[in-house]
């Protein structure tokens, strides 16, 4: 019987970058063991048409235990935990595929919002110790990650109920960072750190931890 499995999502790169520091994680966990869970991955396209496909594509190949999506914030200067997924896109800038829908809803009808499903409280503290800068964000966003995130969630709480799942944003890689004077990266090798720890922490966490969090973003 294959190990059971948690899902690693990534995105291409876009905005002009020519990397994306989620894909690069992700690449670099997929066939990692976390315990007894053996970790695949998917990189996703930046394009509100393609990503949610995609996203559900990968949900049932791999029938995971646990999902994290991974995208980058440019910008901030830590891992985000991502605490809630609106049902609202604005994108700022269009997609890799030229769209750039304003004001429109993720799913039609759908709940203003989804809540992560990870145990985020337990993941800020795990980070922390290991000495990764992490926080807790109550945005995600109104853009690509957002509308995957809250896909993620609708998924999750239909015909994926088994997994529990969310949503981590990263902060650009150094090189990066150098482009933009003044404005914060993190190196690769701490942000795989920090979602080797993070997907270790969600799978032996049932109960999150009850201490207030504070949210950054
Ligand atoms: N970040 C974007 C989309 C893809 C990514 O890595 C976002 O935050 O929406």
């Amino acid at each position: 019987m294959s190990a059971p499995c948690v899902l690693l999502l990534g995105f291409e790169p876009f905005a002009g970058e020519a990397v994306n520091p989620s894909a690069e994680i992700v690449r670099h966990l997929e066939g990692a063991m976390v315990g007894a869970h053996r970790v695949v991955s998917a990189v996703l396209p930046v394009s509100f048409a393609d990503a949610p496909l995609r996203l559900a594509e990968a949900l049932d190949r791999h029938l995971p235990e646990l999902v994290i999506a991974l995208g980058q914030a440019g910008g901030r200067a830590d891992i985000s935990l991502e605490r809630v997924a609106i049902n609202l896109i604005d994108a700022r800038i269009a997609d890799n595929s030229g769209l750039q829908p304003i004001d429109v809803e993720v799913l039609r009808d759908g709940p203003g919002a989804y809540f992560s499903t990870l145990p985020l409280k337990a993941i800020h503290a795990r980070l922390r110790q290991r000495g990764v800068p992490a926080s807790l964000s109550l945005s995600a966003g109104c853009y690509v990650c957002n509308q995957v995130f809250y896909w993620l969630g609708h998924l999750l709480s239909t015909e994926h109920g088994h997994a529990r799942g969310g949503f981590i944003h990263v902060p650009w890689l150094p090189e990066q960072a150098a482009r933009h004077p003044g404005e914060p990266g993190m190196p690769l090798a701490m942000m795989i750190e920090g979602v080797r720890e993070a997907v270790d922490c969600a799978l032996h966490t049932t109960i999150d931890l009850d201490v207030a969090g504070g949210c950054t973003h």
